[in-house]
């Protein structure tokens, strides 16, 4: 078998994905995501004129091989972009193995180890009634678990709350660590004593906070039990971590910017956080993430894969297939994609009561109408940035 073709599309169904589809000389095709959110012409410019022509040729079973000569055949190695290139290849091949050996993707990974996926949704509010209404609609819609992002007093535009829709210019929104600190831990006492102490309950600080900062939210939020506290610091300096994990027994997970397993070493090796939260698209695809997976298992730490909106439904599929096979499953992020995406993206796995499930269509089970994707071309869109009040730009 070898690989014919390659192409890149670019999509934007309400916002931009980039999709790799691999064809073969057999028929059979496989579909890659390399979605990075806001550089995405530059992934599609990396596989255009620096991947397709080393496919060409290839045999498709190859995965290993394959993966191997793109990381170590550029020489300059990891980095998002680069990473999210080879994801789209290793997605895209894994989905033509389990295309021609006539099975879902999960059965070529060992099999299912639990019969669904619990996911997680996004509720969040500008206040506290805004944000129960959230949590309330979330639970109408069969979540079992929730993340929760809220206002803070004095604020306009925080993240996770409202978004800021992605424009030809960043949006600006603004930031401020001591307010944020006093609010949230009232922010969970309503919450718990409006829910109940049952509902996992998440919430992500999206890398705003010192170590110092870090370990004071998470002991302050211990009496909510919190189900995680997300990206509480960068965690570009893993070592940071050792602070926090020092002065709380809040649950920690870390990793949706993070694209290989060198920037999880100090962190899962000292058992630093619970969670490894990257995701297919930007960790070099199937392959590396289940030797992640494996690698945080010897740890007591699990799986929870990133899945916001901007992992297109490809990823996503591809997180799914994994999350059923492997051992140590945390949980997943979902919060779905829109109607138009879903119709440019038709895929087998299904959301019922708060669980997701890959289907049993062979491959990932997921196909791309490229007439509608062609109708929705892509639109430049930038991700917000984050100021001080004094102007000083902080971390996102
Ligand atoms: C999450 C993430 C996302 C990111 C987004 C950036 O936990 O889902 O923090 O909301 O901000 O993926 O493109
Ligand atoms: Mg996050």
């Amino acid at each position: 078998m070898k690989i014919v073709d390659a192409a890149v599309v670019l999509t934007s169904p309400g916002r931009n994905f980039v999709t790799l589809k691999v064809e073969t000389d057999e028929g059979v095709t496989g579909l890659g995501d390399a979605t990075l959110n806001g550089r995405e012409v530059a992934v599609a410019g990396y596989l255009r004129e620096h991947v397709v022509p080393l496919l060409l040729g290839t045999d498709p079973h190859r995965i290993e091989d394959t993966w191997q000569s793109l990381y170590r055949g550029a020489y300059w190695r990891r980095g998002p972009v680069t990473m999210a290139a080879i994801a789209a290849v290793d997605i895209a091949l894994w989905d033509i193995k389990a295309k021609v050996a006539g099975l879902p993707l999960y059965q070529l990974l060992g099999g299912a180890s639990r019969d669904r996926v619990r996911a997680y949704g996004h509720a969040s509010g500008r206040d506290l009634p805004e944000l129960f209404d959230s949590v309330r609609a979330l639970l109408a819609d069969g979540y079992q678990a929730i993340r929760v992002q809220t206002g803070v007093p004095g604020l306009d535009r925080v993240y996770g709350v409202r978004s800021s829709p992605g424009g030809a210019r960043p949006v600006v929104e603004d930031w401020d660590t001591a307010a944020y600190l006093r609010h949230l831990p009232k922010v969970f006492d309503a919450v718990r004593q409006e829910f109940g102490p049952d509902l996992p309950l998440l919430h992500d600080a999206h890398h705003r906070l010192t170590p110092s900062q870090a370990a004071r939210l998470g002991k302050d939020l211990e009496p909510y039990d919190l189900f995680w506290l997300e990206d509480c610091t960068p965690a570009e300096n893993q070592e940071g971590l050792r602070l926090v994990r020092g002065h709380t027994t809040t649950p920690l997970a870390i990793g949706e910017v993070f694209n290989t397993v060198f920037d999880y070493q100090t962190l899962v090796t000292e058992q630093l956080i619970d969670y490894v939260r990257s995701a297919v698209t930007h960790f070099g695809g199937v392959s590396p993430m289940r030797k992640l997976f494996d690698f945080a298992a010897q740890y007591q730490i699990k799986s929870a894969i990133h899945g916001p909106e901007d992992i297109s439904p490809i990823g996503m599929a591809a997180a799914v297939h994994l999350d059923l096979a492997i051992h140590n499953f945390g949980i997943q992020e979902y919060s779905g994609h829109t109607e138009l995406t879903n119709a440019v993206f038709p895929h087998a796995y299904t959301f019922t009561d708060g669980h997701l499930h890959p289907g049993e269509a062979p491959g990932l089970g997921i196909e791309l109408d490229e007439e509608l994707a062609a109708a929705h071309p892509y639109e430049r869109a930038y991700l917000p940035i984050n100021r001080l009040h004094d102007g000083t730009v902080h971390d996102w």
